[in-house]
């Protein structure tokens, strides 16, 4: 035997002996587990490197960092790991912020300059011994997290120097959270504020999440729903928020709030919410004066406006400025923002609804406050397993667009179905929109890199419930953890992240690390070849959103069906956006809309959403749409096997619990995978009048069948009050 079998041979029997001792885990540490080390060269190195660790300066960002420190290293290290209390450059961890450490060395001085407020570096000094400095206390557990992140992982740490900025300033999760504790959209459980029980009662779960999104960097949260309720800006109800931003401030997590517009009216007893009416506008100044005396760096309002059913300055003849200015000019004496929502469509226009964003905002651009952040989605429809990027990105230059991106999977398998978001984000973040040539990425263009803006921002509508592992599925995490990763550094490679969430949350072993890397790398296509291959969208099940409905055709409004987004018909599928159609694609920089309005050169992957293509036509493949559509469904299918297999080897790595969890789970997104294959194949058939190809198998059941299915009580649907 050679002694590469004979390597193979031992770490597989090591695994197989380890593996009786996997822990079962609820996932509740999410990936702060900070468990031992198990390779025992790198854990001598780390001992030998960090034998204990000084803190220098006093604050409450600093009393967590000491705390993170202690409870990390002692896990990681797996030893009680010392708090030195006296100033050394000589004993292992020396962090703090630059002015409290003199024995900086000049280089690193020098970086401090580019760092910011948030920035920070990490850097070993000769001896090896490693120094987490920043220009802010924030800065300083932003470093002791990542640092963290590469014993956790695993890396050589006797060669750091580390410089690392974010390149957005507000990175916030935005939570669909009602005062009752339902969430909208949300898929894990009930909401995590506790709102009946505070001030008074602090649930060890806000520190706990308040850790969790610093340790990537989140450093806001508006706590409540777009559709708002005013009640949350009542003084007792506010008493209630400042008990959280008191509890997340250490951690340099701001909170924000949703203003219902129509608060004055609701809360104040005004007859009016009209935003040029001095008494409104007095409401809003007064009401803002009372928050910032109880919360002093309250973040500011998040605003859905005219949309859905939302009041708005439109119900008083004025334009989207007009409400958003209001408020902005409350806010701007304490430093805050107002946060509004571009998702509109109007109850009256018959326009495509794509199209109907950028209508109401681009004549706006230049007229918004400096303090104004238009909040876009990431496609101009609404959150679909994929969507082309959202033409408002290239064409309000004089505004500040803050993303907005869905975590939780509202269109994307909800609670049930494993599929890792990062390859979508970075889709939309990566696109070229060509406002100011060649490289105008969506990415360069909310960091301000095509056109400087006073401030820039992310957000990422939270998947976070009160399940004991925080979002449900196991792998709603990683979904989380990457929108916080993106926020920070959206070049950062969907790969990368995945690795080091993989290393964090499960095991450092390599083939799992490999294997599962792999699985959620690919999962995002599979879901879209499963749900809405080829540009199609819109063709999920009515209210609830769960499983498919391509046939719902009997709503209120055209636009909330099915039909009206995949226009099947004898001839063929899709919604023709080019110029022949809609003419969506002119919302486009030139460049992009000539790629988008032509059949030839449309990526597939968008097709269905600029063309109505025949069914017969040919795709790069050489087969037809209809045969390209059926393979798809089927692709996606298969996909999912895949992913079972995948994980079925795993048993061994993982701990039982999470094993289970996720192995029951991705039964169940075979099955629903199946049910949108087989259900959306034969829809389609009725009017292509074409036969599966011979190689798939038929569905079992018959289309009324999957029509007839009712979810009275799926999850996550909007309340009516
Ligand atoms: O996608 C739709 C959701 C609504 C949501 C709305 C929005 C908060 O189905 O539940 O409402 O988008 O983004 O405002």
């Amino acid at each position: 035997m050679n002694i590469s079998i004979n390597k193979t041979l031992i770490s597989i029997c090591l695994i197989l002996f380890l593996g009786q001792f996997i822990r079962a885990e609820s996932g509740y540490n999410l990936w702060l587990r900070y468990t031992p080390v198990s390779d025992a060269a790198l854990l001598r190195q780390y001992r030998n490197q960090i034998p204990g660790f000084t803190v220098l300066g006093q604050s409450l960002t600093l009393e967590a960092v000491r705390k993170e420190l202690k409870n990390g290293l002692s896990g990681i290290l797996g030893v009680p790991v010392m708090e030195y209390p006296v100033l050394s450059a000589k004993k292992g961890l020396s962090v703090g912020k630059a002015s409290d450490l003199q024995f900086l060395p000049a280089d690193m001085k020098a970086g401090l300059k580019q760092l910011g407020k948030e920035g920070f570096l990490i850097y070993n000094l000769e001896n090896k011994n490693i120094i987490i400095t920043a220009n802010e206390d924030i800065g300083v557990l932003y470093g002791v997290f990542y640092l963290l992140k590469l014993l956790q992982t695993e890396k050589d740490i006797s060669h750091l120097n580390i410089s690392n900025t974010p390149k957005l300033d507000l990175r916030l999760l935005n939570h669909w959270d009602n005062l009752d504790r339902t969430v909208e959209r949300g898929y894990a459980g009930f909401s995590i504020w506790d709102w009946h029980k505070l001030p008074d009662y602090i649930h060890p779960r806000y520190i706990d999440y308040a850790r969790a999104n610093a340790s990537i960097g989140i450093n806001g949260t508006v706590l409540t729903n777009v559709n708002a309720n005013a009640l949350v800006l009542r003084d007792d109800y506010l008493e209630k928020v400042k008990a959280l931003a008191d509890v997340f401030r250490p951690y340099g997590l701001k909170v924000y709030l949703t203003a219902r517009f129509s608060a004055p009216v609701e809360l104040g007893g005004l007859k009016t919410a009209d935003p040029q009416d001095p008494k409104v506008r007095q409401w809003w100044v007064d009401k803002v004066a009372e928050i910032y005396a109880l919360i002093p760096d309250f973040g500011g309002f998040l605003v859905k406006a005219n949309s859905e059913g939302q009041p708005g300055p439109q119900s008083y003849n004025r334009s989207h400025a007009d409400g958003a200015n209001m408020l902005a000019d409350a806010v701007l004496p304490f430093g805050g923002v107002i946060m509004w929502r571009a998702f509109v469509y109007s109850e009256h226009k018959p326009d495509d609804r794509a199209m109907q964003a950028y209508d109401e905002f681009n004549p706006l651009d230049g007229t918004f406050r400096e303090n104004v952040f238009i909040q876009v989605k990431n496609g101009a429809i609404d959150f679909q397993p994929r969507e082309p990027a959202h033409p408002l990105f290239g064409a309000m230059p004089q505004t500040s667009l803050m993303m907005e991106f869905q975590i939780t999977q509202e269109y994307l398998g909800q609670g049930t179905h494993l599929v890792y978001l990062a390859p979508m984000y970075k889709e939309v973040l990566d696109f070229d929109m060509f406002t100011k040539g060649k490289g105008s990425t969506v990415g360069k263009i909310i960091d301000g890199s095509v056109e400087p803006h006073k401030k820039t921002g992310i957000a990422g509508v939270s998947n976070i419930g009160n399940d004991i592992n925080w979002t449900g599925h196991p792998f709603g995490q990683a979904n989380w953890y990457a929108f916080g990763r993106l926020a920070w550094d959206h070049d950062l490679s969907s790969e990368a992240i995945a690795e080091e969430w993989l290393r964090m949350t499960f095991s450092n072993e390599k083939s799992f690390v490999a294997d599962i890397k792999k699985l959620m790398l690919d999962s995002h296509e599979t879901c879209v070849n499963y749900m809405t291959p080829l540009g199609l969208h819109h063709i999920m099940g009515a209210g609830h959103h769960y499983g498919p409905g391509p046939w719902v055709s009997d709503m209120p409004r055209a636009d909330w069906t099915s039909v009206y987004y995949h226009k099947a018909d004898e001839k063929g599928l899709g919604f023709d956006r080019t110029p022949d159609g809609s003419g969506a694609t002119a919302q486009y920089a030139a460049e992009v809309a000539k790629i988008f309005s032509s059949l030839e050169s449309c990526p597939e992957k968008y097709l269905l959403w600029f063309h109505h293509v025949q069914w017969t036509e040919k795709m790069a493949s050489g087969r037809t749409l209809w045969e390209e559509l059926c393979y798809r469904y089927d692709d996606g299918v298969n996909g999912v096997k895949k992913m079972r297999d995948t994980w079925a080897k795993q048993k061994k790595i993982v701990d039982e619990e999470r094993y289970k969890q996720v192995d029951m789970l991705l039964k169940i997104q075979e099955k629903e995978a199946t049910w949108w294959c087989n259900s959306c194949l034969l829809y389609f058939g009725q009017f292509s009048g074409l036969e599966l190809p011979e190689d798939l198998i038929a569905p079992e059941k018959e289309l009324e069948y999957y029509k007839n299915l009712s979810f009275p009580y799926a999850p996550g649907i909007r309340p009516r009050w």
